[in-house]
């Protein structure tokens, strides 16, 4: 297959709740949303940076400069047999993962719609609906916490992950436990914690949390080996995981036993893949993380959570627990506590391109 026109877009989305995690807060997304087009057909993929480089360092500024300076030139014009190998042009880059993921994971649906397959069909699924969790921000007082996770448990979210940081962490979720007893609870601290705070993380364990995910260092594998071996809830490992060789080393080290797989932070589907079979082969669970997503990263996350070992509900929530309006249809609702993965070739939903277009605030386009 052959890219013969690229455009880039910036979109600001935004959302109808503020979120706030323990390095930082987003009340709206900038977005960049990438149309690929082949003979065969077209393809719109999201970049998932955050605004700011409080999850990675990648921001949209740094992905505009990498895909615009870098990638969309050297791969326009140039033929590829699989998906992943449409970055073999611009192997040579260090690093931005998510940049480079928007084009990969664009390439993967042009070959669900060449070869008229849907996406989730194309990377190996083999659900036809997924369970699905919600993730709750900070909030300012504990009694709009446990408001919010009431109505969510209410509406059916199959497993409600809080996010944490020193000062609201431990007796914060003790109300939670203690008012939803057998609610399916995770918390997640985005790094704020170091192997000093040991002693404070073990009182966790009183909890019966599903896990807790990234509470150390992005870099500190070693660290997070040492946390493990000290307590009893599982930890589960997001922002240190940004390849398959990362996996590896994180599950050889003991560093963590369930893993977050989110494709734009691992690179794009093959990365994302290889990191699925690998925790299959070890018994190790995997579940797709979300990065606030429009409903076009949304298709695209749903896809990957409906492989086999995703077995534990991710963070794919319905359209409008983000957005007073989604930009594609239909929008994602949730069903008995599941997500519907669509079947339609390629990503499945369709863009509403008046309101894209209102949306966008910068346009860049190159053909062959
Ligand atoms: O750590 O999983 C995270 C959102 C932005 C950045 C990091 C994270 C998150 C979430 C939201 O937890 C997940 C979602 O998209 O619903
Ligand atoms: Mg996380």
């Amino acid at each position: 297959m052959r890219i013969r026109q690229v455009e880039l877009r910036e979109i600001h989305l935004r959302l109808r709740d503020r979120f706030e995690i323990s390095t930082g807060g987003w009340d709206e997304r900038r977005i960049l949303l990438l149309r690929m087009e082949a003979e065969e057909g077209e393809a719109w993929s999201e970049c998932v940076a955050a605004e700011a480089p409080n999850y990675s360092y990648e921001t949209p500024e740094t992905a505009w400069h990498i895909l615009t300076d870098y990638v969309l030139p050297a791969v326009l014009g140039v033929g590829f047999e699989s998906p992943p190998s449409v970055l073999e042009p611009v192997r040579w880059i260090k690093g931005h993962p998510m940049a480079l993921a928007t084009v990969e994971m664009g390439a993967w649906v042009l070959e669900a719609v060449r070869r008229g397959v849907s996406l989730s069909a194309l990377l190996g699924g083999t659900r036809s609906s997924v369970p699905v969790g919600v993730s709750i921000g900070l909030q300012s007082t504990d009694d709009e916490l446990l408001r919010q996770a009431e109505s969510l448990l209410e509406r059916g979210y199959r497993k409600i992950k809080i996010k944490i940081k020193p000062g609201r962490d431990v007796e914060m979720l003790r109300k939670i436990r203690d008012r939803f007893p057998d609610a399916p609870l995770m918390a997640d601290a985005n790094s704020s914690y170091t192997l000093a705070d040991a002693p404070r993380l073990k009182e966790l364990d009183d909890l019966d949390l599903m896990m807790v995910e990234q509470p150390l260092g992005f870099e500190d594998l070693r660290e997070h080996a040492l946390l493990q071996a000290s307590i009893r809830t599982p930890i589960c490992l997001d922002e240190s995981i940004r390849s398959p060789g990362d996996t590896l080393l994180a599950l050889e080290l003991g560093s963590g036993r369930i893993i977050n797989i989110k494709p734009g932070r691992v690179g794009g589907f093959g990365s994302s893949r290889s990191i699925h079979d690998l925790c299959a082969e070890r018994g190790v669970p995997v579940w797709c993380g979300g990065m606030l997503e429009s409903g076009v990263g949304r298709a695209y996350n749903l896809a990957l959570a409906s492989l086999p070992n995703f077995t534990l509900p991710g963070d794919i929530s319905e359209s409008r627990r983000y957005w007073e309006e989604d930009i594609v249809e239909p929008e994602f609702v949730m069903e008995r506590g599941s997500l519907v993965v669509p079947q339609n070739p390629g990503i499945g939903v369709t863009l509403r391109m008046e309101r894209v277009e209102s949306l966008t605030r910068r346009r860049w386009v190159r053909s062959v």
